[in-house]
């Protein structure tokens, strides 16, 4: 079963000699990042500083910094865990026999314990604050030299939809201005900015918004999940632990948080006003220019009596985000295999951040199918911001750098298989000549088909024949070379 909160994840991580403590003073400005950098870059542990220059709080980092952290956050062995519990649900079909419903029985139990739980108690209300300098007494983080600030790099910023009440969760950065204000960079594609967007068209001039830091390790994850617009993050993070989110009522506002959370920032958002924010050292390894974004006014925090602040610095990769990323690819896999059952396996390379390049490999079973895949993906959900998509053939281990290099540099004739378009970009995207679009670029590294137009037989692949191999290999010893 996932922890309950973020300090019975961090005292699992302790157990499972995951984390290492740090006493020594360290600066919240560019020190941790450095430290936390050489670390994330060997997959090494998460970090809980305890001391940090001018905050009573411990600061923790890099939580989910490595496969073996992002299942234990998950609770479980391997993520494929959970890529099973949801084919699972997702093959449900309408009971006809009497033994099938019994087998139904257990999994509509589950279902019935995903939605999130009110409560009136919670550990996060411990501490109600409303006047004064709010922000100043967490250890909140400059990360790079280049960064107009400090930033919040780790929040579950909760808004409703002003129409249907629906909720959202989202981590958006928000840059400190100062005590009391901050900037809120929720993307322009992004679900808490459609809920802005409807605030405004209705004409509701104060958005009413709250921003959990810390919570529960599942609920962390489901804030970055991409899931479709109208589906509460609480109740997904419900589906993977198994157990409701336990929320309760705001002190301020008419939102609910997470009770375990650790910090709560209530507050609003002008939908008249907007603020410069960045420069910020993003996930692309390279700084985002300064833009303007909507600001978020701190009007009350409540905590814990001793909360632990998460956060994360990102970075040219890999990061901390890129484990959460790859979480999300594989979780997320046979939600996209449920739709398009061609799709064999997905991979996002760390170095294309996400949003630059996927591969993917296919059942090929007609011709330009490849093609086709491509326009899908640019369809589908956050998947539309990819700027590179690679098709192999589904033998093809997409995973494996040499095998996909080597596929696509032999199979691809450029002119008949890269195809040119264009659409939105992700607004972290450096290279398109103006912001939030650009050209896009499908490979088909796929082995062509006569009936694809291809006028020449498609070689085999060079394959030793079973028999030889497995006689060397019962030899090996005989010819006195030293490994198999
Ligand atoms: C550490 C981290 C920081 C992020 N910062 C931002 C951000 O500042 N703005 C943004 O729009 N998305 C940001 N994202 C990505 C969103 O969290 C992600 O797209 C998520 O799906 C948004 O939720 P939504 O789909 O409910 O809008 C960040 C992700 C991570 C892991
Ligand atoms: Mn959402």
């Amino acid at each position: 079963m996932p922890d309950q909160n973020l300090s019975d994840f961090v005292k699992r991580l302790r157990r499972e000699k995951e984390l290492v403590e740090i006493q020594a003073e360290v600066d919240p400005v560019l020190e941790i990042t450095e430290i936390n950098d050489r670390i994330v870059k060997r997959e090494g542990p998460a970090l809980l500083f305890h001391k940090v220059r001018g905050s009573f709080f411990p600061l923790a980092i890099n939580l989910f910094g490595s496969t073996r952290r992002m299942n234990l956050a998950l609770g479980v062995d391997d993520l494929s865990e959970v890529s099973k519990k949801i084919e699972s649900f997702l093959e449900v079909k309408v009971p006809e026999k009497m033994t099938d419903k019994l087998k139904l029985l257990p999994k509509l139990h589950l279902l019935s314990k995903i939605p999130p739980k009110r409560v009136r108690e919670a550990p996060c209300q411990e501490v109600v604050r409303q006047e004064g300098n709010l922000l100043d007494e967490l250890p909140i983080l400059q990360c790079w030299p280049g960064d107009a600030g400090r930033y919040i790099t780790f929040p579950l910023v909760i808004t409703k939809d002003p129409e249907t009440g629906s909720r959202n969760v989202g981590t958006y950065r928000m840059q400190v201005y100062d005590g009391r204000t901050t900037g809120m960079h929720w993307q322009i594609h992004k679900d808490g900015r459609g809920h802005y967007n409807r605030c405004r068209e209705k004409g509701i001039r104060r958005m009413e918004v709250a921003v959990a830091l810390g919570a529960d390790p599942v609920s962390m994850f489901s804030a970055v999940s991409p899931l479709p617009p109208g589906i509460d993050e609480f109740l997904f993070a419900g589906f993977l632990r198994g157990e409701p989110v336990e929320l309760v009522k705001c002190k301020t506002v008419d939102l609910e948080v997470p009770a375990q959370s650790e910090i709560v920032l209530e507050g609003y958002v002008d939908v008249e006003e907007k603020r410069v924010e960045g420069p910020f050292g993003d996930h692309t390894g390279y700084y985002s220019l300064a833009k303007e974004f909507p600001v978020f006014h701190v009007e009350c925090l409540t905590r814990r009596h001793s909360p632990i602040y998460p956060t994360t610095v990102v970075g040219r990769p890999p990061m901390e985000d890129a484990y959460l990323a790859k979480a999300i690819e594989r979780i997320f896999l046979p939600l996209i295999r449920s739709q398009f059952p061609e799709i064999v396996d997905m991979n996002l390379p760390m170095e294309g951040v996400f949003t630059n390049a996927v591969l993917v490999s296919i059942k090929k079973s007609y011709p330009q199918h490849a093609k086709k895949v491509m326009h899908l993906l640019w369809g589908f959900g956050q998947l539309m911001f990819e700027k590179i998509v690679l098709v192999f053939d589904h033998d093809v281990n997409i995973h494996d750098s040499r095998e996909t290099a080597w596929r696509a540099f032999n199979n691809v004739d450029p002119q008949r298989d890269i195809l040119f378009t264009e659409g939105p970009l992700d607004e972290l995207d450096i290279a398109a000549s103006q912001d939030l679009f650009g050209s896009k670029m499908g490979v088909d590294c796929t082995r062509k088909w006569p009936e694809e137009g291809m006028r020449r037989p498609w070689p085999p692949d060079i394959v030793m024949s079973e028999e030889i191999q497995q006689q060397v290999t019962k030899r090996w010893r005989e010819y006195g070379l030293e490994h198999p």
